[in-house]
């Protein structure tokens, strides 16, 4: 039966009288009962990668690329008047992760897939995931953000395991998701553990619930405030429920191979994505010795030659540290472990810089993952650099063979055929489809680099992904803006190290040069994108900022021509999908060492834009493939930024004070103009904060920052020299594709 055919019987009607919705859902069965009759990736040493997100975005397309059928339904529909783009609005977006971690554990399972490799993933179910972002007043409110439907890419199976607090025991229920890869005749699996008692209904105004009710709150929010105890004890239990399942599934799965578990480091491999999942080493110690007859050596010895760490940060308030206390109220059978690792730690070094409980009786989950694991990665290059020379120096010192990189990648079937079809083929008609399957077949690009012809037709591409994105903010947000501007944007997660605020001093200088008569050569288009932690004060101010500069802007018309700025509301993956194409100048301004690495780079330079960023995380990497000319870096460098932490030397309040270019900017904060518009409290805050602190250094950066933006915005009006620096950046993305991270991960890590 043709495909067509297969539509219109599913359907029970002709597909062109059906709605998108109902063809939204006979597609989702369809490819589900296709990838439920696909066998399962098979192999000797299989991987489970455990995470606390994976932030999967919207899977119809790109199941159907996967397989194979994604032309064929997109001409079926459009010889049924339907459209593939409207179709996939009706799909949910899963909201299963915060960004960058839970992202890149996204695309590593499409690239374990694509590789033919046995690995599935392991986490939890949240009903709700991440809040849903709403702008009111000029600030962030959260909502609650339900996905899943009657029909929808999760499957329940029969699996389930019993998971044991102090105070009560929780069924778990395991959900499946197919993770079809790349023209592969073969699937794999993302396991999603739930509770089956879990209660939607006790969430009141915003996302607000009783805390306390494990039984019915346990999987309802994707790491829920956590700025207090009931909020920290949540996640202890969250995380327990994640890693006891996984260790039940792993076990069992290994004793129904036949595996000798004396043995289990020859068949399974597990990655600990960040310290989320790390308490699956003291449970798989606690069943090896309590339930399967191991002694204590043995069970440390097995586990430690299964399990390797990823680290994806160095920033201090991130790593997990859990006070004891808390563990003994939650997973009290866990601590006589944690102990004994403890104990065999401090017998064998000094150090007390790599003891597993300090001083304050905390359990520092890092150190478990290093010193009980054979491996340790970080996510680029600089970063990796950066945790054996300062931050896990002492453990680089005891165990320099366990420490190796592992750049991160993405996935280029959604990153570039599924959100840039347009280019993707233009690509095909050049150098031919061979890229898909060795990205690094992107460099014979560069035989077309002086090509005025292809850099042309690179431009129009980029112009018709502008239109296309021009056509979304108007119909989802009701904005307006103008394709014949160069557009600029920032779309990641809003934290001050990242300096979503030093952007907005940029706007503000803009704003105040177009007010002197300084007008721009071609207007400018300011896109950001970001959610802010519900607790994360300072974060919320800063959207504040930049949504009253939005407003600013927009109704000042001798302004408004020539710059606008937009903060798209409730960024997440399939907005980044249709930003992403559209970009000109992609935003990369973190402060030098705190970047681990970086992914929304990665996606931007494969579609086209240029980086404007610091020598951080893997804008390293990229701009040593690209070269000088096609990328434009700007600020300190992290040696030096590290110096200013250890000698405690940054003083803003000196530059503020010094320079009157710098307080003219920051004072625009407090300004009248802005104080009308805006919160006077949040504005307030926001100035004293950047002059009296400005932890991440967003002044000391600002002044080379503002003026290689306006070298940038020049070099835009050479239109071919900038569609080179284009046509370079998409040719040298290659290295970036995470079937090579996870190539390498599974060459040096893994050997699956
Ligand atoms: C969050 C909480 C604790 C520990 C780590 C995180 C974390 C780190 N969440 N996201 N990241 C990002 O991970 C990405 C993938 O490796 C990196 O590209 C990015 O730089 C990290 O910030």
């Amino acid at each position: 039966m043709s495909l067509e055919e297969i539509l219109k019987n599913k359907l029970g009607k002709e597909i062109s009288s059906a709605s998108d919705a109902e063809i939204y859902t006979a597609l989702l069965n369809i490819t589900k009962e296709k990838m439920e009759g696909m066998e399962h990736n098979t192999g000797n040493r299989k991987l489970y990668y455990i995470s606390a997100e994976f932030l999967i975005g919207k899977l119809l397309s790109n199941n159907l690329i996967n397989l194979g059928m994604f032309d064929e339904v997109r001409e079926i529909l459009a010889k049924n008047g339907h459209s593939i783009t409207a179709v996939e609005e009706v799909e949910p977006e899963p909201s299963l992760g915060n960004g960058g971690l839970g992202r890149l554990a996204a695309c590593f399972l499409d690239s374990i897939a694509t590789l033919g490799l046995n690995g599935d993933g392991v986490g939890l179910n949240y009903h709700d995931g991440l809040f849903l972002q709403k702008f009111v007043d000029n600030k962030q409110y959260e909502e609650k953000n339900p996905w899943i439907t009657d029909n929808s890419w999760l499957t329940r199976t029969d699996v389930s395991f019993e998971v044991p607090f102090k105070d009560f025991t929780l069924k778990s229920t395991m959900h499946d998701i197919d993770v079809p890869g790349y023209h592969q005749s073969k699937c794999n699996k993302l396991h999603l553990f739930d509770i089956d008692s879990v209660d939607e209904s006790i969430i009141r105004d915003g996302i607000n619930f009783d805390k306390h009710d494990i039984g019915k709150n346990l999987t309802l929010f994707l790491y829920p405030d956590d700025s207090d105890e009931a909020g920290h004890l949540l996640r202890i239990y969250q995380q327990y429920f994640m890693v006891s399942n996984a260790a039940q599934l792993i076990i069992r799965e290994a004793e129904s191979r036949g595996v000798d578990l004396y043995r289990l480091h020859e068949h399974v491999c597990i990655q600990i994505n960040d310290t989320h999942p790390t308490m699956v080493i003291p449970e798989l110690i606690r069943i090896l010795t309590q339930q399967k007859g191991f002694n204590m050596d043995t069970a440390i010895d097995v586990v430690r030659k299964t399990c390797a760490y990823t680290n994806h940060t160095i920033l201090a308030e991130a790593l997990e540290k859990w006070p004891i206390s808390y563990l003994e109220k939650v997973v009290p059978q866990l601590l006589p472990i944690i102990y004994e690792l403890d104990a065999r730690i401090r017998r064998e070094f000094s150090d007390e810089r790599v003891y597993i409980i300090d001083n304050q009786n905390r359990v520092h989950m890092a150190h478990i993952d290093i010193h009980f694991g054979y491996a340790v990665n970080g996510v680029a290059a600089l970063h990796t650099e950066i945790l054996k020379n300062s931050e896990l120096r002492p453990f680089y010192d005891i165990y320099p063979e366990k420490f190796n990189n592992k750049t991160n990648g993405i996935t280029f079937r959604r990153w570039l055929v599924h959100c840039n079809h347009e280019l993707s083929e233009y690509l095909n008609e050049l150098i031919g489809p061979e890229y898909m399957d060795n990205a690094e077949n992107l460099e014979k690009l560069l035989a077309y680099k002086d090509d005025e012809k292809v850099l042309k037709k690179l431009r129009e591409i980029k112009k018709d992904a502008k239109i296309e994105l021009k056509k979304y903010l108007k119909h989802t947000q009701n904005i307006d803006i103008d394709e014949n501007s160069v557009f600029d944007i920032q779309i990641k997660r809003l934290h001050e190290y990242k300096r979503q605020q030093m952007n907005a001093l940029y706007a503000i200088y803009k704003y105040k040069e177009i007010k002197k008569g300084n007008l721009p050569k071609r207007p400018i288009t300011m896109i950001f994108g970001a959610k802010a932690a519900p607790a994360y004060t300072i974060a919320k101010d800063i959207i504040h900022l930049i949504l009253c500069l939005q407003q600013l802007v927009e109704n000042d018309p001798s302004v408004s021509p020539y710059l606008k700025i937009v903060m798209v509301e409730n960024y997440n993956v399939t907005k980044a999908e249709k930003l992403i194409p559209a970009c000109d100048i992609s935003e990369q301004i973190s402060l030098a060492s705190k970047e681990a690495s970086g992914t929304g780079n990665m996606k931007f330079m494969l579609n086209g834009a240029v980086t404007l960023g610091t020598e951080d995380g893997a804008n390293v990497e990229i701009h040593e493939l690209v070269g000088d000319d096609n990328i434009y870096i700007f600020g300190k460098k992290s040696e030096d930024v590290i110096k200013l932490y250890e000698t405690g030397s940054y003083c803003s309040a000196d530059i503020y004070n010094n320079d009157p270019e710098v307080e003219e900017l920051v004072d625009f904060i407090i300004s009248k103009e802005l104080i009308r518009i805006g919160d006077p409290m949040n504005l307030c805050r926001l100035y004293k904060e950047i002059v009296n602190k400005d932890w991440f250094m967003a002044l000391l950066d600002v002044k080379d920052y503002i003026k290689t933006k306006e070298q940038m915005l020049n070099d835009y009006e050479d239109e071919l020299a900038w569609s080179k620096k284009a046509l370079v950046n998409i040719a040298k993305a290659g290295f970036f594709s995470s079937d090579r991270t996870i190539a390498e991960y599974n060459n040096d890590i893994w050997h699956l």
